[in-house]
């Protein structure tokens, strides 16, 4: 039974910078815990016991080379999915449940071809290229993930848009022995699940939109949506929904979990954005995984080159 009443990400800006210190505490102690066993523990690929993400062969992008990536353990072990946990360490000790293969995607609506595709072959055959994004919570926190995937718009394009396609809804698989939380009911102020996520249809079709298989070079983590999750780069985190197995095209504006649990926090489109605050806290600063001090939030999470044309016109204030 949960106890908690409070949703992980309704974090005020005090209990974030409790976070902070913690968490700066906590790698303190840990880098202590190496020096003290004399010996450098080596960068590992290793999180979870029960899973090990296997090679993937890739292209490597030249684009966003200047990030640097967190690292593999952060991204790895912080996470959120609320299927399994609220807690950031939760989804990493209890996703072994998850069984990513055998694995389909059901492509239905507003396309010519309404299909069923299987991930093992999406991994076999598309051309897959690594991505280095910066990934922003709404909570506050952000990193630098090397995803590798293929561009969303190359499904979308073989299944083939019609004239009334206009938005995209996609849903985690509904499993409750693969993701346990799901038969909690009243789960966290009534989180409906399955978690269903939306964007608009140029927005799905943009080259910066990727559908992710791994990270790191290697298939993706169970925790971290395996084996396959939606990465928008220039929106919050939330938007970037985990193991898919539903992508659904409409003509008009469909349900995304958060917007429907808090509308007044949690708006439609979530793009990054300094200058609107979440009711609760600020955006203008964020955190990075296993950093002290804070960075100024961007537009667009740094993409605002590439995507500001989307929103020619809209009161961004309104349609948070
Ligand atoms: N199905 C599902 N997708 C989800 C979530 C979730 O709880 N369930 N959490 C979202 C949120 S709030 C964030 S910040 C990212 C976290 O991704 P990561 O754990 O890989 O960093 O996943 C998003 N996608
Ligand atoms: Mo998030």
């Amino acid at each position: 039974m949960h106890i908690i009443k409070t949703k992980a990400w309704q974090l005020g800006e005090k209990s974030v910078t409790d976070e902070k210190i913690y968490n700066e505490r906590r790698r303190l102690m840990k880098m202590a815990a190496i020096a003290g066993a004399g010996a450098m523990v080596p960068f590992s690929l290793k999180a979870s016991a029960t899973y090990v993400p296997r090679a993937l062969s890739f292209a490597p992008n030249k684009a966003y080379r200047d990030l640097s990536p967190t690292e593999y353990e952060k991204i790895t072990t912080y996470n959120n999915f609320y299927e399994f946990s609220l807690s950031k360490e939760g989804p990493s000790k209890l996703a072994h449940t998850l069984i990513p293969e055998p694995w389909t995607i059901e492509i239905s609506g507003e396309v010519e071809k309404p299909m069923t595709v299987d991930v093992a072959q999406i991994l076999a055959k598309y051309p897959l290229e690594e991505r280095i994004y910066r990934f922003r919570c709404v909570e506050g926190w952000s990193m630098v993930v090397p995803w590798i995937g293929f561009e969303l718009s190359c499904l979308l394009k073989k299944a083939g848009l019609t004239s009334q396609s206009k938005f995209v809804q996609f849903q985690t698989k509904y499993d409750p022995q693969m993701f346990p939380e799901q038969k909690s009911e009243g789960f966290f102020g009534n989180i409906p699940f399955p978690y269903v996520e939306g964007l608009r249809i140029d927005e799905a079709m943009h080259p910066l939109t990727l559908l992710s298989v791994g990270l790191y070079g290697k298939t993706l983590p169970k925790q971290n949506g395996a084996p396959i999750r939606l990465v928008v780069p220039w929106k919050y985190g939330f938007k970037s929904i985990k193991s898919i197995t539903k992508i659904h095209v409409s003509a008009s504006m469909t349900r995304s979990t958060w917007n429907e649990v808090n509308p007044r926090e949690y708006g439609f489109y979530s793009n990054v954005n300094p200058d609107v605050d979440h009711p609760r806290w600020s955006q203008a600063k964020e955190r990075p995984l296993g950093e002290f001090f804070k960075q100024k939030t961007q537009h667009f999470n740094g993409y605002a080159d590439e995507v500001s044309h989307l929103y020619t016109g809209m009161d961004l204030r309104k349609h948070f």
